[in-house]
């Protein structure tokens, strides 16, 4: 490492010797035959094996408490030497406790970046560590991987270097679940490449700070995108409530001349509706409690208290001044070239979108029909968008809709007035969010030149499992199976390649394809359709309903292997699918709601004529949308014109999903990827806790047992033959004849003499290659081979006393 390391910042990246062997000593690993028996609190306990019965194990736990475990249950522990392993891969016993434990314990050393193969693991510490610093950022700056401690800078700069080296695209893939460190990495990503990549002139890349227009505007697209994409959530204080691809261009020589941003899924009902305690999206907090006098005056807000969107009022974030972060969000939109019109036009959206909150309708006594006694919120909504209050009510109370070849107006229920409200609340601010993105976007491809190579980065929620799972799990979880696919896919063409590179003879299996069932089960088009395709068909069949999509797919897959009811047939709209992280079990209703996403196209004619161009702008494509045709017609569980699909006019959510996830993973697969799992250690945001039940879900979910499974099949301990010969020399001793013999010959003659079952393991060209738990064979004999020769010398020595 360089110089800087020796400082005091160096032990939280990685351990001195002394610490390294603190746990279970040597001597004890091998005298006491310690292992790992399942803990219902802890995962799993270390135990010292007394005796061994048929299936039965008779064990000592460290509190002198003794328990019989089926010796199925039992996993072997790693001696010492493993012990804090910056790499997982490396240790000889790969299994669930042993990554467990060796995470937990770098975790209470606050080293909190570890390796697991192809993967970067890293735990949330919930607390600032002094890693991030300029001084890092130098030590990491053109190291190889294994030169530096793991870290998410290393992952970078490697990434950068092999994108400069080998000309190809590159992406850093950041997946875990809520609150687990994903946006935090991508940012610290960002940070690096913005001080090691920047072409500003007479930069001061060497001290590590920022400098260059682009790089500025690049680190201030986050805050415009968090303060409009994220909110307050129990889970997390900053949650990001959409997925994001951030694709960094650079040129041939490596300057950073661009970026493109990408996001998926804007949880957009937050902003007509929050969970108890949590938040709608930070910048109406902002915007309420930071909007001063004349602001105040043209934006028409009103006090938190006054708008039912925001449920419970203030919701105040902790250590963070919502009018100081309005101050802050428009600074950041003016270093991106906001204009002020820009600005005022999205907070007026911003406004509208709460005001609309506040329109109410009664139900006529007599009849069906809604009314709206106090126009008083329409008015304004009506201002702040540039319409006309009468034709916007007319549109909302009494639409104008077409019925077979006619057009007649049609009374809304106050049912569907709120409906309609609620989903123009919502598809205003989608839009919205939308826009910024394209602004932020023409803003960070300014340089117009094309960039020789990109790196991407991807902040996207990983695998979901709730109580209740609805159509929203569904595409997260389908992209999860994606992802997975694509690293299952990425290991079996590197370990393959190395195979081949090694001269080793082995036919590895693609565990990319385990995954193709589900896949399909999820987007295949036909024959049989998948869960997509049958929603979409159900949104344009007559008389469907969310029951009849859920009987169609129950027909349909019935025998599908991924596929299954659920034990508990109460809910009729029930079904299950088996990822490769678990069963889920989904939860049918309002999914043709959902995909459908209908909106008033009354009123989005309007929005599209506004006499504000900001606004005219932001609908300008109002044909896409999925008319109030439509939402009459699926109340009245008849079919909407079919036509209208078979012009293409307008695509279903699902459908919508489908394409731009295909379009990420074309992209992710022309690159070369690096996996990094975020973990979250506890649920209380607490710092120094860690819960292992919860860390083992999480290594399920994000496929690092997984990947540690699909090792398992392989020979997953390599050794170069020096250092082999080097440890195990001992073990074979006199096998070798004196003066100089090669490498490979000397570990042949070697492996000749301990006598392994051959399948263990492999002879490459420069390396061994073992199973797993092969190496803590061999270190046990070799353990008792240096007690005897110790005790050997010890008796020579004192016979010349
Ligand atoms: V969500 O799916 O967007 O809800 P993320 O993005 O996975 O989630 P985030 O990065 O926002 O989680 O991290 C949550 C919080 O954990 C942050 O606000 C920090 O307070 C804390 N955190 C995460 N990573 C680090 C870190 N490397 N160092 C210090 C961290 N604190
Ligand atoms: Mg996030």
């Amino acid at each position: 490492m360089a110089a800087d390391s020796a400082s005091d910042d160096s032990k939280f990246l990685r351990q001195d010797d002394d610490f390294r062997n603190s746990g279970v000593g040597q001597a004890d690993w091998s005298a006491k035959k310690m292992v790992w028996i399942p803990s219902e609190k802890e995962g799993f306990e270390a135990a010292s094996i007394k005796e061994e019965k048929g299936d039965d194990v008779l064990v000592e736990l460290a509190n002198g408490r003794k328990a019989t475990v089926n010796k199925d249950d039992i996993q072997k522990m790693n001696p010492p030497k493993f012990s804090k392993v910056e790499d997982m891969a490396a240790l000889t016993c790969l299994n669930e406790a042993s990554v467990l434990h060796n995470l937990k314990e770098r975790y209470f050393s606050s080293l909190i970046y570890t390796y697991s193969g192809l993967f970067c693991v890293v735990v949330n510490p919930y607390k600032m560590l002094p890693i991030y610093s300029e001084k890092i950022i130098q030590i990491y700056k053109g190291k190889k991987r294994h030169e530096v401690p793991p870290h998410i800078y290393s992952i970078t700069d490697n990434a950068y270097r092999n994108m400069m080296q080998e000309r190809e695209d590159q992406s850093i893939l950041c997946t875990g679940e809520s609150g687990a460190g994903k946006t935090e990495n991508t940012k610290k990503v960002i940070q690096y490449l913005a001080v090691v990549a920047s072409s500003h002139k007479g930069s001061k890349k060497d001290t590590g700070a920022v400098s260059g227009e682009l790089e500025k505007q690049l680190l201030q697209a986050n805050p415009i995108l968090e303060a409009f994409g994220n909110a307050k959530t129990i889970k997390n204080d900053n949650s990001s409530r959409f997925g994001k691809f951030i694709k960094l261009n650079f040129d041939v020589t490596g300057f950073l001349v661009g970026a493109n941003i990408d996001t998926y899924l804007l949880e957009k009902s937050r902003c007509i509706r929050q969970a108890k305690i949590e938040r709608a999206f930070h910048i109406f907090y902002y915007m309420v409690a930071g909007a001063k006098d004349q602001l105040k005056e043209e934006l028409l807000l009103e006090d938190f208290g006054a708008y039912r969107f925001l449920v419970a009022g203030h919701v105040e974030v902790p250590g963070q001044e919502d009018d100081q972060m309005f101050i802050e969000t428009l600074e950041a939109m003016e270093i991106m070239g906001f204009s002020e019109d820009e600005r005022t036009g999205m907070m007026k959206v911003v406004s509208t979108v709460l005001q609309l909150g506040n329109i109410k309708f009664n139900k006529e006594r007599n009849n069906e029909q809604a009314t709206m006694p106090d126009n008083t919120a329409a008015q304004k909504v009506c201002h702040l968008q540039g319409i006309n209050v009468t034709d916007f009510t007319r549109s909302v109370l009494t639409p104008r809709i077409k019925v077979g070849r006619e057009v007649v107006q049609k009374a809304q229920t106050k049912e569907q007035a709120d409906f309609a409200i609620e989903a123009l609340a919502k598809a205003m601010y989608e839009r919205l969010f939308r826009w910024i993105l394209a602004r932020v976007n023409k803003t960070l491809d300014k340089a117009k030149r094309k960039g020789a190579s990109f790196l991407g980065i991807l902040d996207i929620a990983g695998f979901e499992i709730f109580e209740d799972n609805s159509f929203e799990q569904l595409c997260i979880n389908y992209t999860n199976e994606r992802l997975q696919q694509l690293f299952n896919h990425t290991m079996f063409i590197l370990e393959q390649e190395e195979y081949k590179r090694e001269g080793i003879d082995w036919a590895f299996i693609d565990f990319g394809l385990d995954l193709q069932p589900c896949i399909e089960l999820i987007e295949r088009p036909n024959n049989p359709p998948g869960i997509l395709a049958l929603l979409d068909e159900e949104c344009w069949f007559p008389k469907a309903t969310d029951l009849s999509f859920v009987e169609k797919l129950m027909n349909t897959h019935t025998s599908h292997c991924k596929f299954s009811k659920p034990k508990s047939l109460k809910d009729k709209t029930a079904f299950s699918v088996l990822h490769y992280a678990g069963k889920v079990d989904y939860n049918g209703a309002n999914w043709l709601t959902k995909n459908m996403d209908p909106l008033n196209d009354n009123v989005t004619a309007l929005l599209n004529n506004s006499s504000n161009p900001f606004i005219q702008d932001l609908w300008k494509d109002v044909d896409r949308v999925v008319g109030l045709e439509t939402i009459t017609k699926m109340s009245e569980s008849s079919a909407p014109s079919a036509t209208k699909s078979k012009k293409g006019m307008f695509r279903t959510v699902g459908q919508l999903y489908k394409e731009s996830l295909g379009k990420l993973m074309t992209t992710l697969n022309n690159t070369q990827p690096n996996f990094i799992r975020c973990i979250i250690p506890n649920h209380e945001k607490r710092a120094g806790k860690l819960d292992a039940n919860l860390v083992l879900e999480q290594l399920r979910c994000n496929g690092v047992l997984e990947g540690i499974r699909i090792c398992r099949q392989g020979f997953p301990n390599r050794i170069v033959f020096q250092e082999f010969r080097q440890r195990y020399e001992i073990l074979a001793a006199n096998c070798i004849p004196k003066g100089f013999m090669d490498g490979k010959q000397a570990c042949q003659l070697m492996m000749k003499h301990l006598d392994l079952d051959p399948n263990l393991f492999r002879i490459g060209q420069s390396k061994m290659f073992f199973r797993t738990g092969v190496l803590a064979q061999l270190e046990e004999e070799r353990d008792i081979k240096l007690t005897v020769v110790i005790i050997a010398f010890q008796a020579h020595a004192r016979s010349f006393l």
